[in-house]
């Protein structure tokens, strides 16, 4: 047995290489992060190393003391997950106050988490106030259609949520709370940190303005599959603009929104209609 056997090491590795696959994570780009269940820190816990010293960070949250996160490295790279996981990822332990590190397993030779800690940090502190504790995964990527939308659309959460939900029949029901907006910032601070999570108090996807995407959720499949839904929506947005030249003959109307709301009993952004 490793520390490898443990099954949510292998979602989360697994969830790392798909994102790879997708082409979201050109680079270093992206990160992933993962509040573990207690009964997963006791699965992994016989693996940890000795733990390294306390890291401090500019941002607290002091409802997510002691609890243990899964998150990629500050500098490396999705592609070498699946190899080399063990200087790729790590596990850290949060302190009693919340506002500090420590690495316990993982991040060999010295590594960090992701440079984007403080964003992902403070976005989960939201998420789990938000959804009663139930979110668990912060992920962000670089999926190239959303990006690519954030220059051709105002950078508002209703310009957004709508384009993406009339591009395809599903969006309504997947997110039906539409998706926040943070303009172009310096990325890796506790700014774009704040920004980003008082916009995750609203919604559980925030698009970075010529940059990418945070998604949350309660479990690894359901966030990357979030994350999938609406890069598609954008490629699809992206192609209709580009092959139409802009010129839309006909579309999903706000009628046949709230037509998809009602019946599969989801509770649409009304705000957000026209
Ligand atoms: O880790 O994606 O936003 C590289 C990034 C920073
Ligand atoms: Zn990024």
């Amino acid at each position: 047995m490793s520390i490898l056997d443990v099954k949510i090491m292998q979602d989360y590795i697994r969830a790392c290489n798909d994102g790879w696959e997708q082409g979201w994570h050109e680079r270093n780009g992206g990160n992933l992060t993962y509040r573990m269940r207690a009964e997963e820190v006791e699965a992994c816990r016989p693996y940890f190393n000795a733990p390294r010293e306390w890291v401090k960070m500019d941002v607290c949250a002091p409802h997510l003391g002691g609890e243990y996160f899964l998150t990629t490295g500050s500098g490396k790279f999705f592609r070498n997950v699946v190899l080399d996981p063990a200087h790729s990822i790590g596990i850290v332990e949060i302190n009693d106050e919340g506002n500090a590190w420590r690495v316990v397993w993982g991040l060999e030779n010295g590594a960090r988490p992701t440079s984007e800690f403080p964003s992902h940090f403070l976005n989960h502190a939201v998420r789990v106030k938000a959804t009663d504790g139930a979110c668990r995964v912060i992920y962000h990527a670089h999926p190239a259609n959303i990006i690519a939308m954030t220059y051709t659309l105002p950078l508002t959460a209703k310009a957004f949520s709508r384009a993406l939900w009339q591009s395809a029949t599903e969006c309504p029901v997947v997110f039906p709370g539409g998706v926040g907006v943070v303009p172009w910032m310096v990325p890796g601070g506790a700014d774009i940190a704040l920004a980003t999570s008082k916009q995750m108090e609203e919604f559980e996807a925030v698009v970075w303005a010529h940059h990418g995407l945070f998604c949350s959720g309660p479990d690894l499949d359901i966030t990357f599959g979030l994350m999938h839904t609406i890069e598609k929506a954008a490629e699809i947005y992206n192609l209709v603009m580009s092959t139409g030249g802009g010129k839309v003959l006909q579309t999903i109307t706000d009628e046949n929104l709230l037509a998809i709301a009602k019946d599969f009993g989801v509770q649409l952004r009304e705000d957000f209609l026209d």
